[in-house]
């Protein structure tokens, strides 16, 4: 498209008003704007309306109904049944069907459809619409964006690939301002980019295109191979600090439908990089019912197929001292250690949660010798996490007799109910002493698990994890009734997650991968 379309226009509307549609020219673009070619091609296309006043407004914000419906008509989406009486409302049912966006983004009632639309929520929108493969290396696209840590977690994969085909770029300050208003005038420019890239995109259906390749997620396994503690850091295989986020499973003997492909990979979709796999000794767990091994082991493998960490977690919890069990941790851990080794994507947490009558320097710490030698005849490399006593929170007194093997991390587990500044000012401390500390476990609720939710100290605690480079696995990815739990009860969850299945702690979890 030419600047001469707005000649052209211009002199249309001088001689032509009646036989020319009032929306499809606009008083208020002229030829030497930057935008006008774009304008004018979305106009062409009759992908836009501009206002009944002639005009387009191109400085003013564009809404999430404008800009969805311009990319609705545009690649032909037939408007969907809605309850709403919002003029955009069957667009936005029909997008919010192809899975452009998620239903918390914009929810159906409509009262949001008008509100500005953020750049990172448009982008993500326009990729799935116009360039749904596309995707960006994360170290590389990353590093253009002064303040990619102000992106949120969901939209990484179609900033990432945006930035890496083109289609966006950053403001004179090199930064993308994820959550800022997008003009119209920009949006126009975005989509006919996004248009431009696919009118290229290749599709050869030859057979080979049709097997799925190897998967590989921001942040992930193919990304930053193995892992080792440096100090008191996680680093990459190139020596750069990582941090793993991600979901902890329920008890796997009550919750095994939360190990599904489907499942895992909506985690991995909204930015997790890290799966747990909690299995119970007690409580109706290994120890009574040796089968929920190979629960875990399918649960394991479905993670390192969809390029993420994992935590093998041997979860003793009322069975307090874990050398109680030490002989069966012995077998086991011997078991995973051989059919593993030293998979990157692989981490060993020992004992979840030591408690009741048991300490550190007496029981924890002899037990972790032991398993930790076990484990590395096999895999002399690989991350192990340890717990210790007062259900992982007495890294004081790891501190004062720490282990002496390498890469290994000391758990700290947290519920934002009940743990709170002395907590936090205690992994401070520990730090300060040396220990590497992973929260392998967390909740948006009292230490019961249910409770409320403390959804401002749980903030603060997200706050202080990412200042500090601390990875998490949050408490839980399940449907029970309960304030901790991701998913909504009884959620339908055969497809994967959608945003509508997740309770106020799975909004807030899944939003800050
Ligand atoms: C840990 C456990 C975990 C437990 C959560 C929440 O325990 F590692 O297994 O999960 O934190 O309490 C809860 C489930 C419930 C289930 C119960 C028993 O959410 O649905 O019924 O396990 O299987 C902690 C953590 C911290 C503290 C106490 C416990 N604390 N605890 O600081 O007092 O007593 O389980």
């Amino acid at each position: 498209m030419k600047p001469l379309k707005c000649i052209l226009i211009s002199l249309l509307i001088i001689m032509l008003p009646l036989s020319v549609g009032a929306g499809d020219i606009f008083a208020d673009v002229s030829e030497g704007d930057w935008y006008c070619s774009c304008v004018s091609e979305m106009t062409e296309l009759g992908a836009l309306k501009g206002y009944p006043d002639g005009t387009f407004r191109p400085n003013n914000s564009i809404s999430k109904s404008e800009l969805i419906s311009i990319t609705a008509r545009l690649q032909g989406l037939k408007p969907g049944q809605s309850a709403s009486s919002h003029w955009a409302a069957g667009l936005m049912k029909a997008a919010l069907d192809a899975g452009w966006y998620d239903w918390d983004e914009a929810p159906p009632t409509g009262e949001s459809y008008d509100e500005p639309i953020s750049r990172q929520l448009a982008v993500k929108i326009i990729m799935n619409a116009f360039a749904p493969d596309a995707r960006g290396d994360y170290n590389t696209e990353s590093a253009k964006m002064a303040d990619f840590s102000e992106l949120d977690g969901r939209y990484y994969n179609a900033v990432l690939a945006a930035y890496s085909i083109g289609v966006a770029g950053g403001d004179d300050k090199g930064k993308f301002n994820p959550k800022s208003n997008l003009s119209r005038a920009e949006a126009c420019a975005l989509i006919s980019r996004a248009m431009g890239k696919s009118a290229f995109t290749p599709v050869p259906a030859g057979p080979e295109e049709t097997k799925p390749g190897p998967i590989a997620i921001s942040g992930g396994v193919s990304e930053n191979g193995r892992l080792c503690v440096e100090g008191v850091d996680l680093v990459n295989e190139k020596g750069e600090p990582v941090v793993l986020r991600g979901m902890s499973t329920h008890g796997i003997q009550w919750f095994p439908q939360f190990l599904s492909r489907e499942v895992i990979k909506s985690t991995a979709d909204r930015g997790a990089n890290l799966f747990r796999v909690a299995m119970y000794t007690a409580e109706g767990g290994y120890l009574q019912n040796p089968g929920v091994k190979d629960t875990l082991i399918n649960a394991v493998d479905t993670a390192i197929e969809l390029d993420m960490y994992v935590i093998i977690d041997w979860h003793i919890l009322s069975d307090g001292n874990p050398m109680t069990h030490i002989n069966e941790a012995r077998e086991f851990f011997a078991e995973m250690s051989q059919k593993y080794g030293d998979n990157p994507a692989v981490l060993y947490e020992i004992c979840n949660e030591p408690n009741g009558a048991v300490n550190w320097s007496g029981d924890v710490k002899p037990y972790a010798e032991e398993i930790i030698g076990v484990i590395r005849q096999n895999a002399p490399e690989a991350i192990v996490l340890v717990g210790s006593p007062t259900w992982s929170q007495d890294l004081h007194e790891a501190a004062k007799a720490p282990l002496t093997a390498e890469n290994v991390m000391y758990t700290c587990h947290f519920y934002a109910g009940t743990h709170t500044g002395w907590l936090r000012d205690r992994i401070t401390s520990a730090r300060a002493q040396g220990l590497a500390v992973f929260v392998s476990e967390w909740g948006v609720s009292d230490a019961s698990g249910g409770g409320r939710v403390y959804a401002d100290e749980a903030r603060v605690w997200l706050d202080f994890m990412r200042k500090n480079n601390i990875s998490w696995a949050n408490w839980s990815l399940c449907d029970k009734a309960e304030s901790s739990a991701a998913i909504r009860p009884g959620a339908n969850i055969r497809d994967g997650i959608d945003d509508s299945e997740l309770t106020e702690s799975g909004r807030l979890v899944f939003s800050s991968f």
